[in-house]
């Protein structure tokens, strides 16, 4: 349950860093069912998720492994996704009892070249009417500076949507928002970011001799709409939390 304090803070900022949310046993748990579905999953396909446009942070060779909707291949993260201790501060983030999952995915940025995220807000991925949309990320293991933690722009979700180039993932001007100027958030395993979609982030090169390992989650009111029929996928629409109260039976 979040204070007062915590929701004004993410009202002004954009943004939240809640502590300790998961405990050290139960992150460690989550980081060993996501680095041994990676390596299920990496042996039929290639799991690279690196943006085009990341090139233009480092011109090193850079990897990031992904997995979308990982609630299809470990019953473990189905759970994870719609606990109390989560859904309720997602709850009072969103402003809604109401709490809809978009769409999820892992990340894990291996050690010493660990790709990294231009700046840019989610915004432009998946439009929405009423901007309820945010991301959770949970943190598996610890996320300091050198580990490529994610960084934020406070305040900037209080501009609304900004123009972006699509070239290589949907991005700001790279000369223009430097990933310096942005406030790192160091986390360590266990702990959650919640940030709003337009709030602008992205995250350095791993350089560290660790990976870090995370789950995003992208969540909504269900009853803010897209206004792009855009980035639908498996999954998209499960109640974490409350009702659908706009749901229609299809059957389906
Ligand atoms: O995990 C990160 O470092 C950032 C991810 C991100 O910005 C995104 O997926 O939009």
């Amino acid at each position: 349950m979040l204070q007062e304090t915590d929701i004004k803070f993410y009202r002004a900022n954009g943004y939240l860093l809640v502590k300790g949310l998961l405990t050290k046993a139960e992150a460690a748990s989550y980081r060993e069912e996501s680095h041994s579905l990676i390596a299920r999953l990496g042996a039929t396909a290639n799991l690279d998720a690196t943006w085009g446009s990341a090139k233009g942070i480092s011109d090193k060779q850079t990897v990031i492994q992904h997995c979308h909707n990982v609630q299809f291949y470990c019953a473990a993260f189905t759970v994870m996704m719609t606990d109390d201790r989560f859904t309720k501060a997602a709850s009072q983030l969103i402003g809604s009892e109401n709490v809809q999952l978009h769409h999820n995915k892992m990340f894990i940025k291996p050690p010493e070249k660990g790709s990294p995220f231009p700046m840019h807000q989610d915004y432009p991925y998946f439009p929405h009417e009423r901007h309820t949309m945010m991301a959770a990320i949970f943190h598996f293991d610890d996320a300091p500076l050198e580990k490529g933690c994610v960084r934020v722009m406070p305040g900037s979700h209080l501009q609304g949507p900004l123009d972006h180039s699509p070239e290589g993932g949907w991005h700001l001007p790279i000369d223009k928002y430097p990933l310096e100027a942005a406030v790192a958030c160091p986390a360590e395993a266990g702990d959650v970011l919640f940030f709003n979609y337009l709030t602008i982030h992205g995250s350095g090169v791993n350089v560290s001799s660790e990976a870090r390992t995370t789950l995003l989650i992208q969540m909504r009111d269900p009853e803010d709409k897209p206004t792009v029929k855009t980035h639908e996928s498996r999954g998209q629409g499960m109640m974490l939390r409350g009702i659908d109260p706009c749901a229609v039976y299809t059957g389906l």
